[in-house]
């Protein structure tokens, strides 16, 4: 108020307010104590009851990373410099008078992606069925958050293992046959990555047995050559067994068959004593796991075989093998 001399006067005001009170500031993320990655989000609270927030700094280990202003406070903490470690978080919230609060946590920084091992069954394998993909997972520092199983080129992810031992049942029937590409990503507990894609080859169909030769009759003692055709379509013949029983089909004895030439097959049963019935089949097996397996054929070991063989025994072997081949067939044998 100010007067004049003869006592008149005129008044000024201005209104201010008076703020003692600091900020609330809290952390939401990160947990205090976890794990974090080289590009750390930090979810900050901050709110003040009377001046209102003017802005909030981060700081690591009491070192300023910046200033962040209302309404939306983005606040990353870049790491990259950063070696791997144990850190104080800080952050302090300023109201518009000045008045302070500060939130800290410590963090552990983890830069190093998890390591995928040798992932079972190997890169570039046959599979067929249903496969049990087996993934060894190591990681340094915070260890492994989860393993995600997809096939590329499908939108949707087959798995997800967030346990040890990782693995996935995969059923590749749902699949095309050929080449499939399995991704997995591997994330630890702060966020980092790796991924390895494997390359696999599915083939769900069995091999095919055909043309099977062998004698209706031999001699006592004589061996006895059985003939097959085995053809596989995708992965290819692997293995072709030729499984016998002399004894009614109680115990069965293997025998591997060599590849003669083309898509033939060959082995020879020893012989047997006079009167003995030989049950014979052909197991056959394909590269990724399929397996076929032929009707039980049999013949007879006799004393003397019928005066059609006899004929071409010992004259011309490849008569003989004719002669043998057209009985069988005559037997109904394909
Ligand atoms: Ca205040
Ligand atoms: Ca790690
Ligand atoms: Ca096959």
């Amino acid at each position: 108020m100010a007067y004049d001399k003869a006592g008149n006067n005129k008044t000024a005001s201005i209104t201010f307010y008076i703020d003692n009170t600091e900020p609330s500031v809290s952390i939401v993320f990160p947990i205090d104590g976890s794990w974090v990655g080289t590009y750390v989000y930090v979810n900050v609270s901050a709110s003040d009851e009377l001046s209102g927030v003017y802005a909030v700094e981060l700081l690591i280990n009491g070192s300023s990373q910046g200033y962040y202003y209302p309404p939306d406070y983005d606040i990353y903490w870049d790491a990259t410099e950063y070696a791997e470690g144990t850190y104080n978080l800080t952050v302090v919230a300023y109201d518009n008078v000045n008045n302070t609060a500060s939130k800290s946590i410590v963090v552990h920084l983890d830069k190093t992606s998890p390591v995928v091992g040798v992932v079972s069954p190997a890169n570039r394998s046959w599979v067929s069925g249903v496969v049990e993909i087996s993934v060894p997972v190591s990681d340094v520092g915070a260890g492994v958050d989860y393993v995600v199983f997809g096939i590329y080129g499908q939108p949707e992810l087959l798995y997800n293992d967030t346990a040890e031992p990782y693995e996935y049942s995969w059923d590749t029937r749902s699949y095309a046959e050929g080449k499939q590409l399995l991704a997995i990503i591997v994330k630890d507990k702060a966020g980092n990555y790796q991924c390895v894609v494997l390359e696999y080859y599915v083939d769900n169909t069995p091999p095919s047995i055909s043309a099977v030769e062998y004698p209706s009759e031999v001699k006592g003692n004589e061996v006895a050559k059985i003939n097959v055709t085995v053809i596989d379509v995708k992965s290819g013949v692997s293995n072709v067994i030729l499984s016998y029983s002399v004894d009614g089909g109680e115990t069965w004895t293997n025998l591997t068959m060599d590849l003669r030439e083309g898509n033939v097959y060959g082995a020879a049963i020893p012989g047997q004593s006079v009167g003995t019935t030989v049950q014979f089949k052909i197991i056959v097996f394909d590269a990724a796991g399929n397996m076929a397996v032929s009707p039980t054929y049999s013949y007879k070991v006799v004393s003397k075989v019928s005066w059609t063989l006899i004929g071409g025994v010992g004259v011309v072997v490849g008569t003989t093998a004719v002669l043998v081949f057209v009985l069988a067939r005559r037997k109904g044998v394909k």
